[in-house]
């Protein structure tokens, strides 16, 4: 009977990166899609992911809401119902670990899944964390499209986008106007407060680690180049090499899952 594999010695850039992380405070974690991709979430460019299939002109941009509500709606119903599959991974529960352990660190994320809330609060809150930017929303929280109104609450019910006429419709008197999912769409402004949070995080970090994105998706890719011009240093966390690459000083080449566990962990106590 052979024993299980061991798990790879951790390089000597990981132990680095790892030393500089135990030695700063103010530490920023920029994630993307990748840092869901072992819950089973489909990432966005990736060989299996949702641009793949479509193109992001045809369903993440309020154009395509306006032109085909319904078709818009099917993608996102298809997304929240696969998502109520998906658990947080083991990156998921390190950075909520390191951020329950670190006041100063803040996570900036890309992604609308709602798993690193899961992993922060596994009994769920209503209320936001202090400390976790959305940069692009919540596919779990409906809002009213309807121009001035505010009407927003959190509902991973089913949306029956099979005709027009059964889309959820704002319930605010004298509204009506139809329901979307409260995300971030192309040509969109992103929420102030958070994109506000996470350039003023980002400015003063003194490490910016970024995981699990293609940096392609601005103002969000931006982010971690706040802290490169605050004097900070970029560590970048992801299988293939991305536009920020080049000013990360040690890429870690490799799934989030297996290395923000030791590139976040804490000290072992002293003996
Ligand atoms: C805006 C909707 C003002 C929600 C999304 C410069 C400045 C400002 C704006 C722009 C600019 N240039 C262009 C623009 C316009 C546009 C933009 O950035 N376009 C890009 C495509 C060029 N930006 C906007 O429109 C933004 N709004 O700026 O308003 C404005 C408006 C118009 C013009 C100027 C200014 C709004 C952007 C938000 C769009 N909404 N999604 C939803 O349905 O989910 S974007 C979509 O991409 C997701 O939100 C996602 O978060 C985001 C980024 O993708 P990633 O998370 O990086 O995922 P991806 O699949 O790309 O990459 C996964 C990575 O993980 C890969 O690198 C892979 O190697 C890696 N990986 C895979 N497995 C693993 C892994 N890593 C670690 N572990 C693993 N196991």
């Amino acid at each position: 009977m052979t024993s299980p594999p061991s798990p790879p010695s951790p390089s000597s850039d990981l132990l680095a990166a790892r030393d500089l992380v135990r030695r700063s405070r103010r530490v920023v974690i920029l994630t993307g899609a990748g840092v869901s991709a072992e819950s089973g979430v489909p990432t966005f460019r990736g060989p299996a992911g949702h641009w793949k299939r479509f193109r992001p002109e045809e369903l993440a941009t309020p154009e395509a809401f306006r032109r085909d509500p319904c078709l818009v709606w099917s993608w996102y119903d298809h997304r929240r119902q696969a998502l109520a599959a998906c658990a947080p991974n083991p990156g998921h529960g390190a950075v909520a670990r390191y951020l329950e352990a670190n006041p100063e660190a803040h996570l900036v994320t890309q992604n609308v899944d709602g798993l690193h809330q899961r992993a922060m609060r596994p009994e769920g809150s209503a209320v936001p964390h202090p400390r976790i930017h959305e940069l692009h929303g919540s596919i779990a929280r409906l809002r009213c499209s309807g121009p001035g109104c505010t009407w927003a609450a959190e509902d991973p019910r089913r949306i029956d986008a099979s005709r027009e006429d059964r889309l959820p419709r704002c319930p605010s008197p004298g509204c009506g106007a139809l329901v979307r999912p409260d995300v971030v769409w192309f040509g969109e402004m992103l929420p102030e407060a958070a994109l506000t949070a996470a350039f003023e995080a980002a400015s003063r970090a003194e490490v910016c680690i970024v995981a699990g994105t293609s940096a392609l998706v601005h103002p969000a890719a931006s982010v971690p180049l706040a802290t490169l011009r605050a004097g900070g240093t970029l560590v970048e966390v992801n299988p293939e090499a991305t536009p920020l690459s080049p000013h990360a000083r040690w890429c870690l080449r490799g799934r989030a899952g297996e290395l923000l566990p030791p590139l976040l962990a804490e000290p072992d106590p002293p003996a």
